[in-house]
């Protein structure tokens, strides 16, 4: 079985102009298409400096692969496909999992005979094989594989920003959470490792400041997740979610709960067989990790800077009490109605 060819994507990347080679070629004519609609757009500087862009009350980068001009692109051009799978997130929230756990499901007939050790998710990063709906949509050619079905994709898109049509065609999309303070100590990291790249580094300080104003890509975080959230419980048979701290604590039964939603159950003798602990195996921060020791997702963005800690609670040891209770603060009071428990 050949390894799906898709290409890589992270969270910031160089402007169309620094890209190397034509593999978003049609990154260029979708920002400027873009150009003067955005330009009326409210603009404020956000995360390591990023001037971000307000749009249906969420902030947005501009000029790359994961902005405001791909989302627009997505909203009136992408064709959904009634079998699609979309896994939702926060940035940092568990993405690379989520992706991984759902490819191993959906695929797991397909690559039955491969040992373990060939399994795609042995050699590729997570994010090569489920490309992320945003960031496709700037490439020369799509990344998922026409004969894949369904199709899967991940995406860091606020529930509102979705296509109409994903909701209308009754598409299966899962949510994953995570508890705020890890997402932005994460992201805080991430931002570190990409600082060469982009024009400001941050204190923990600052961080705290941009995050709690929302001022990230996608934020604010807690709107992004009170809306799925609400989305699930209008209609848990279309919307799963989940959160990180659960998939973690209970990664075998949470496993089950995933493959039942997207229409993949374990039978009975899969489970006897070993089936559930075998993909737990395979995806976990460790295989993951290892697996994902060398080489770049994308130029500058080496594979490993997905693979960090992968611990619930890391918060503990980088913020301080006081750090900590105005997170705690906001948090509670943007959530209050909603029995989210992270
Ligand atoms: P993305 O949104 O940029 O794709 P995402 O995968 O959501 O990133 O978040 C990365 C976090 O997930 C990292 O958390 P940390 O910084 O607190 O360590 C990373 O370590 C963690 N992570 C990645 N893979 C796994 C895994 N298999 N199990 C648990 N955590 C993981």
């Amino acid at each position: 079985m050949s390894m799906p060819d898709v290409s890589s994507l992270s969270l910031t990347s160089k402007p169309s102009s620094e890209h190397h080679d034509d593999e978003y070629a049609n990154l260029a004519s979708i920002l400027d298409r873009y150009k003067e609609k955005i330009a009326a757009f409210p603009k404020e500087k956000g995360w390591m400096g990023l001037d971000l862009y307000m749009y249906q009350g969420f902030w947005y980068s501009s000029g790359d692969i994961f902005s405001i001009e791909t989302t627009l692109a997505v909203q009136e051009t992408f064709q959904v496909h009634s079998t699609d799978i979309y896994l939702a997130t926060q940035p940092k929230s568990g993405t690379t999992w989520l992706k991984a756990l759902a490819f191993a499901i959906v695929n797991r007939k397909r690559y039955k005979k491969s040992t373990l050790s060939t399994h795609p998710l042995r050699s590729a990063n997570p994010h090569k094989c489920v490309p992320f709906l945003e960031t496709d949509i700037a490439k020369k050619t799509p990344t998922y594989l026409p004969e894949n079905q369904p199709r899967l994709f991940g995406t860091h898109m606020p529930y509102i920003a979705l296509p109409q049509s994903i909701h209308d065609s009754g598409c299966r999309i899962v949510y994953m959470c995570r508890n705020p303070k890890d997402v932005l100590v994460s992201l805080f990291h991430f931002g570190k490792k990409l600082s060469d790249r982009l024009r400001t580094e941050m204190s923990m300080d600052e961080m705290l400041e941009v995050y709690t104003k929302g001022l990230t890509p996608y934020g604010p975080y807690w709107d992004h997740v009170k809306e799925y959230y609400k989305a699930s419980t209008e209609d848990p048979t279309r919307v799963l979610f989940l959160t990180y701290e659960d998939m973690k604590k209970d990664t075998a039964n949470k496993l089950k709960q995933l493959a039942e939603f997207l229409g993949y159950p374990f039978t009975e003798e899969e489970e006897a067989n070993g089936a559930v602990e075998e993909i737990v195996r395979l995806c976990s921060f460790e295989t993951l990790k290892e697996v994902n020791q060398h080489g770049n997702f994308r130029e500058g963005v080496p594979n490993n800077t997905f693979f960090r800690e992968g611990k619930v609670g890391g918060w503990n040891n980088e913020l301080t009490k006081e750090m900590s209770q105005i997170m705690d603060d906001i948090t509670t009071e943007k959530f209050q109605g909603f029995d989210i428990s992270i």
